[in-house]
């Protein structure tokens, strides 16, 4: 199976799952739960899903297992996006081509199912049927806490913030920054099937080190497709004037020396991964179609 074929097929098993996992309650908190229904349902890649199964499968770990942490770090990720969009952050309209939580619904409906998928995500990660020991379980906890919090997600969405009323921002703090934002929530779902298989400190750090740099190479691009993308898709105005000034590798290299940056880090990224030999091709390929996604 090539590695879009294996992607489609895994986001439709974790949209299965997940729609499973947020059913619609009756009453009036239905209103909450359907926002995050059309947050964390309405599309995407699920890339972050697809690296927790494949990362999984190299480890024999249950499918059923894995696809609940799939769908909680997909949770996770669809409350980044949701809060990302907000007024007082990015302030998009659109998002994955269709109108933001906080235009579809109100703002305040949104803030509260970012919460509430945050919430879940952990809640998700706890739950017996997630894994049958206790520890593995707390592990995915913290793991994914680590993250998340301030210092992955946040903390670099807040250095992201403080960098726009910084004069210059070199390139060090760029690549810091964008570890902490995007690649730390890349790294947890590549080294989950190594949690939830037990499996030894050499084959995590192997994963957590590909996840890093594959992680990096994902936002370059994206960053790419906000200056060379359609806008009618991102919501965003694209052009290379609008990349400067901000804290991004691009704004810092330039296109080209910021595009073959990113394939020197897809080309590491992948070595990592020989540590599994034929059984981490997908992973490999996967590096790759991140930076040469159109979307
Ligand atoms: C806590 C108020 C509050 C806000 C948090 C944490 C945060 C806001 C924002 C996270 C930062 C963020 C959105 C980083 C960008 C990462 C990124 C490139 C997202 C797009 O991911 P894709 O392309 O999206 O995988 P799809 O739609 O395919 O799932």
């Amino acid at each position: 199976m090539d590695v879009k074929a294996a992607m489609a097929e895994a986001a439709e098993a974790v949209a299965e799952t997940m729609d499973r996992l947020l059913a619609l309650p009756d009453g009036p908190e239905a209103r909450v739960v359907e926002a995050m229904r059309y947050s964390a349902l309405g599309g995407g890649k699920r890339l972050r899903a697809f690296l927790v199964l494949q990362s999984a499968a190299l480890f024999s770990v249950s499918r059923s297992c894995a696809l609940r942490v799939a769908a909680a770090v997909e949770f996770l990720h669809a409350y980044s996006l949701i809060h990302d969009d907000l007024p007082a952050m990015d302030d998009s309209d659109l998002r994955r081509g269709r109108p933001s939580c906080h235009k579809a619904f109100d703002e305040a409906t949104a803030v509260l199912a970012g919460d509430a998928l945050l919430t879940y995500a952990f809640e998700v990660l706890a739950q017996e049927e997630t894994h049958s020991d206790p520890r593995v379980r707390a592990e995915l906890v913290l793991a994914l806490a680590r993250a998340s919090g301030t210092q992955g997600m946040v903390g670099g969405q807040m250095l992201d913030l403080l960098a726009e009323d910084m004069d210059s921002i070199d390139a060090s703090l760029i690549t810091r920054l964008q570890r902490m934002k995007t690649a730390e929530l890349l790294c947890f779902s590549c080294e989950a099937g190594a949690i939830l298989g037990k499996a030894g400190k050499a084959a995590r750090h192997a994963l957590h080190s590909y996840g890093q740099e594959m992680g990096l190479a994902f936002q370059i691009a994206d960053d790419l497709l906000d200056i060379e993308g359609d806008s009618s898709v991102t919501g965003k105005p694209t052009g290379l004037d609008d990349a400067a000034g901000k804290a991004t590798l691009v704004a810092a290299l330039g296109v080209e020396n910021a595009r073959a940056h990113a394939l020197m880090l897809v080309d590491q990224s992948a070595r990592h991964l020989d540590f599994f030999d034929d059984k981490a091709k997908l992973l490999k390929q996967v590096a790759r179609f991140v930076v040469e996604r159109q979307a």
